[in-house]
């Protein structure tokens, strides 16, 4: 029975490991390409920053996150979404192949403005 337990903690610590060491791996790629990180943090019923300014062919990192609730971010001309929850940050790789103002909308209901809810990419 000891050994078990043993065994299981053994094996958390090494896949935490593993897990930590991806993570930093990740970032450290990010930094070390020169990528843009654009932070968005989306609340009812708004995306903080409302706008985001991007350059046609520039590889950015968009990061999500939820001060409330669960939301969407979708561009559906763009091919982009995700989920945007709430203590959880979500990571997107994006390029934008095309330059023009695309509007952004939320797409997991969020309460009574939900409708209202959205924002701009503008790709120049
Ligand atoms: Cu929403």
């Amino acid at each position: 029975m000891l050994r078990m337990i043993l065994a299981y903690c053994v094996t958390t610590a090494v896949l935490a490991i593993f897990v930590y060491m991806g993570l930093t791996e990740y970032s450290l790629r990010a930094a070390e390409s020169g990528e843009r990180v654009i932070k968005i943090t989306a609340h009812k019923f708004d995306y903080t920053p409302n706008e985001i300014r991007l350059k046609k062919d520039e590889t950015v990192v968009l990061e999500f996150t939820s001060s409330d609730v669960d939301h969407g971010f979708n561009v559906p001309e763009l091919g982009l979404r995700a989920d945007v929850l709430p203590g959880k940050t979500t990571r997107i790789r994006f390029t934008a192949l095309k330059a023009g103002k695309f509007e952004v909308h939320c797409d997991n209901f969020c309460g009574v403005n939900h409708e209202e809810m959205g924002g701009m990419v503008v790709v120049e």
